[in-house]
């Protein structure tokens, strides 16, 4: 039996999510930036939505840029928040694990899914599941995401990227080669601009070229596995499997209801998180050793302290240490006002019947 294998991407991941929870931005063009704090505009986009991406506002282009591309327009700059984009990422990852017998994910808003057992091989049940998962995604977070369905991960990726947003391209074995025949070499994954400059060199420029190109000429040009990997992804091959990552920590951040020092506040604000990371604890069936407290203070500086414990899957139990390593950080730290509080649970002890997280 062939495998049939999903790539789901989040579209306009950052952006999106600060749509979410900000609906009086909804609709505009919106800018997420890491600004690097040297002057006001000095730093990177790091992604915008499609409204903003209309207007040639692109993630990696200076801020300062940006911002006069947006000079005639209502445009939303925003910082970062990594920690609110981890969260929601978290919860779309696991309704992925819900629809898949084996998930990879690769990125904060990127995961592979082995659906070849469930589906039984069915193209039409794999059409199925991907519909379920964009209509999951859209109700629970409010988000859209694009979806490629093959039968490897380099097909699926390729697919997923070539109709976003709110995409679901599905390219079975015998599509292969004319999904392929009208890509570039420039868009295939995994070739960056400076392999395609050097397959430039060699006359390549479509993918069926290089699908037929002297391998050893290849191999001369980029050596042995670069060059496997351009011939056999080139004719859509790829035997990788999807292979589950063990995430290695589990955590809930949120910001103050104000600006504080004071233990008891900031420690109401670590109770409240922990009745969420205590669920996830349990359905993800697992056992911690190390606990640690994250605090952000008013300049955005993150510090964190941790402790060791014996291992436990009691959240609870550990909550007495948190509370201790928070007051030792306000007492080393008498100067420094918090904003953001967090908890997380790392160290995770395996045992017997659960080896990984993501293994229901
Ligand atoms: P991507 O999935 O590459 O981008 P995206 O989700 O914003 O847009 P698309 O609809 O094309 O998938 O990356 C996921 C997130 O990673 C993105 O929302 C922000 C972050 N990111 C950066 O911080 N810097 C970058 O250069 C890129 C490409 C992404
Ligand atoms: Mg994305």
């Amino acid at each position: 039996m062939s495998r049939i294998i999903l790539l789901m991407d989040l579209d306009s991941f950052y952006a999106s999510a600060e749509e979410v929870r900000r609906p009086e931005i909804r609709g505009k063009p919106v800018v997420v930036c890491v600004y690097s704090g040297r002057t006001a505009d000095s730093g990177a986009v790091s992604t915008s939505n499609y409204a903003a991406r209309a207007l040639g506002i692109k993630s990696g282009m200076p801020i300062a840029f940006a911002k006069k591309i947006a000079r005639n327009h209502d445009v939303v700059f925003l910082p970062v928040d990594k920690d609110y984009y981890g969260t929601v990422s978290e919860r779309v990852m696991n309704i992925l694990s819900e629809e898949a017998d084996a998930i990879e994910q690769v990125s904060v808003d990127e995961a592979y899914l082995d659906v070849t057992k469930r589906t039984k091989g069915s193209w039409s049940a794999a059409r199925a599941i991907a519909e379920r998962i964009k209509k999951r995604v859209a109700e629970q977070e409010l988000l859209t995401c694009s979806v490629g369905v093959g039968p490897n991960k380099f097909i699926a990726k390729m697919a997923a990227g070539i109709r976003k947003p709110d995409g679901l391209t599905i390219v079975k074995e015998e599509d292969i080669a004319g999904f392929l025949e009208k890509i570039p070499v420039t868009k295939l994954h995994g070739i960056g601009p400076k392999t395609a400059e050097a397959l430039e060199e060699l006359g390549i420029t479509s993918t069926p070229q290089l699908a037929v190109f002297d391998l050893a000429q290849l191999k001369k040009a980029f050596g042995e596995s670069r060059a496997m990997y351009l011939h056999e992804v080139s004719q859509g091959i790829d035997d990788s499997l999807v292979e589950e990552r063990e995430s290695t920590q589990l955590s809930r951040m949120g910001t103050l209801p104000e600006d504080s020092q004071d233990a008891e506040v900031i420690y109401q604000k670590i109770l409240d998180l922990s009745a969420d990371l205590k669920e996830r604890i349990a359905e993800k069936k697992i056992r911690f050793r190390t606990v640690s407290v994250i605090v952000v203070d008013t300049d955005l500086r993150t510090h964190s302290k941790s402790e060791t414990i014996p291992a436990t899957d009691d959240l609870p139990t550990a909550l007495p240490t948190a509370k201790k390593l928070l007051s030792t950080f306000l007492e080393e730290n008498p100067a420094v006002v918090l904003r953001r509080v967090g908890i997380r649970v790392s160290n995770f002890k395996e045992d017997g019947e659960q080896k990984t997280l993501t293994e229901f």
